[in-house]
């Protein structure tokens, strides 16, 4: 589908994507330059997208070698094994970073957008090198633009500011601005000091979407309430200064995975997996995957195991829970605290209930490749994820597109956009830890029959609600809008043609 919209819908049109995190990370390491592709939803979702486009991806260069290996305008090709887009890397200072990455985006926006009780924080400073980092990203954008209406996609709450400062350049280029995360209702969206510049800046854009209808209604509702603008809610449209905002719901997914000839079986796999992590055959294997992060509910599903032990002592010694976390934004002091209670709390659990050799919890700290992520959801009997508020929730839909052999349950918070999907999962609220410890159970006890009913349902709708089909979708939307905006024009140039062959004063009232 997305092909198709490309050739039919958009020929030769210009595409270029931009996040603050770069899909290909170089890094110095022993005086080695190594490729490394960073753990993210969102990267996960663009990449293929972008492959697809032969597009420009622009991104802040992270990486200790990554000016190494640009040309002189900053650019490299990639994937470096197989070139078929332009990655176009932009240098932030330690200070630029520190103040809009850290700072306003991740002690500001993100605690802002999600409900998870952690209190955002506003500095003006930060709020400065946010304006400062958006205001130098519009200008790469411009500068690599090749037309002056190209397709533009935006990702996520780095960039809030940036659809305004393009739309000033590039009056006609087709903006579209993707927030990852959930967008709060008004009332909380009222503490951002900054709030109407954030929703000026967001309006910017020809379509704002979010994952779900939820998020588009909240982020209606802060316009409605703190700017001057006219809401068609029918339409979904937002008039305000003049132009247009559509703003949809395009839930994103993944990309579901081809067959692999030759690839071990779930048995096989489990075994492997067993063996790498010295567990005994006859145990259940719980696992959750995610970056270190409060929004998560780690320590919550933790406490939900300790209930579980509670309720059902006989589990003791014949369930492990794997929780891989990868660190991440780890000089901020909420992630460090969260880091520290997650240690303290898997060694307390180990201590209460481990037995000889026996840990409840093996906690993987650090970053594990797709492959990797892919057999452990193979090997597992239930996968975890019990975020607190989640956009999306991509792990959930990694861990049905690796179950091949149909088996294998998910136990999904509530509070994330795939929930609203998946329906076969076990939903769990992640504040009620003796309920999750109960989902856990009927995880545990759960039929092959029912397993295999459930995980079937759940594969088709991630198989068909592909990462390409999110895409697609917003393309689509591109196109119809351009279309539109093609035919007005076109009318406009008629009228005045049509006005100027007509005598003066022959109009009617
Ligand atoms: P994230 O908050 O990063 O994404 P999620 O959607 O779960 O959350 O994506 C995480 C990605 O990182 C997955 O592809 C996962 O496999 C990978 N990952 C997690 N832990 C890893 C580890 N230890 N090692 C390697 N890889 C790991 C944000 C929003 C979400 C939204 C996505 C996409 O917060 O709500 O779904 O963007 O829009």
């Amino acid at each position: 589908m997305l092909r198709q919209v490309l050739e039919r819908e958009l020929p030769d049109e210009e595409l270029i994507v931009v996040s603050n995190r770069e899909p290909y990370v170089h890094e110095r390491v022993d005086g080695r330059i190594k490729l490394h592709v960073p753990a993210s939803g969102l990267v996960s979702a663009l990449e293929p997208i972008t492959r697809t486009c032969a597009g420009t991806w622009i991104a802040h260069g992270s990486g200790t070698a990554d000016r190494d290996v640009v040309d002189r305008n900053d650019r490299i090709a990639v994937p470096p094994d197989d070139p078929a887009y332009t990655l176009r890397r932009v240098w932030l200072s330690e200070e630029e970073y520190k103040g809009y990455y850290f700072g306003f985006a991740n002690e500001g926006l993100w605690p802002l957008c999600h409900i998870a009780f952690t209190r955002p924080m506003f500095r003006a400073a930060d709020w400065e090198c946010y304006q400062a980092v958006n205001r130098k990203f519009a200008e790469v954008v411009v500068e690599e633009a090749k037309s002056d209406r190209p397709i533009v996609l935006i990702q996520d709450y780095h960039f809030a500011l940036l659809p305004r400062l393009i739309r000033e350049k590039l009056p006609d280029a087709t903006i579209i601005t993707f927030w990852h995360i959930p967008w709060p209702n008004a009332e909380v969206f009222s503490v951002c000091p900054w709030r109407e510049q954030i929703l000026d800046g967001l309006l910017g854009s020809s379509i704002v979407g979010f994952h779900i209808q939820l998020h588009c209604n909240n982020f209606i509702e802060s316009v409605d309430r703190f700017l001057e603008s006219r809401i068609d809610r029918e339409a979904a449209a937002i008039s305000y200064r003049g132009s247009l905002t559509a703003v949809h719901s395009y839930p994103i997914s993944i990309e579901w995975p081809e067959d692999e000839e030759g690839r071990a079986g779930a048995a096989e796999t489990r075994q492997a997996v067993f063996q790498r992590l010295g567990l005994p055959a006859d145990v259940k294997l719980a696992v959750g995957v995610e970056r270190l992060d409060y929004t998560k509910g780690i320590l919550d599903r933790f406490h939900a195991l300790d209930e579980f032990f509670q309720q059902h002592s006989d589990w003791i010694g014949r369930l492990v829970f794997l929780q891989v976390a990868a660190p991440s934004r780890g000089t901020l002091p909420a992630y460090q605290q969260l880091y520290r209670e997650c240690v303290e709390l898997v060694d307390e659990i180990n201590e209460r209930y481990g037995r000889g050799d026996y840990r409840p919890i093996v906690l993987l700290d650090r970053h594990h490749d797709q492959d990797d992520l892919a057999m452990l959801y193979r090997a597992a009997d239930f996968c975890v994820v019990s975020s607190l508020h989640d956009g999306m929730n991509l792990v959930a839909k990694e861990f049905v597109a690796a179950r091949d052999d149909e088996l294998g349950v998910l136990v999904l918070s509530a509070f994330t956009g795939a929930s609203r999907e998946l329906l076969e999962a076990l939903v769990v609220n992640p504040y009620d830890p003796s309920a999750m410890g109960e989902a856990f159970y009927q995880a545990l006890t759960m039929s092959e029959e029912e397993q295999r009913g459930r995980m079937q349902r759940m594969r088709e709708n991630v198989r068909v609600n592909n990462v390409y089909r999110w895409a697609g979708n917003m393309l689509l939307d591109a196109a119809r809008l351009r279309k539109r905006a093609a035919l007005d024009e076109t009318m406009a140039n008629q009228n005045l043609f049509r006005s100027a062959q007509q005598p003066i004063g022959a109009t009617t009232a």
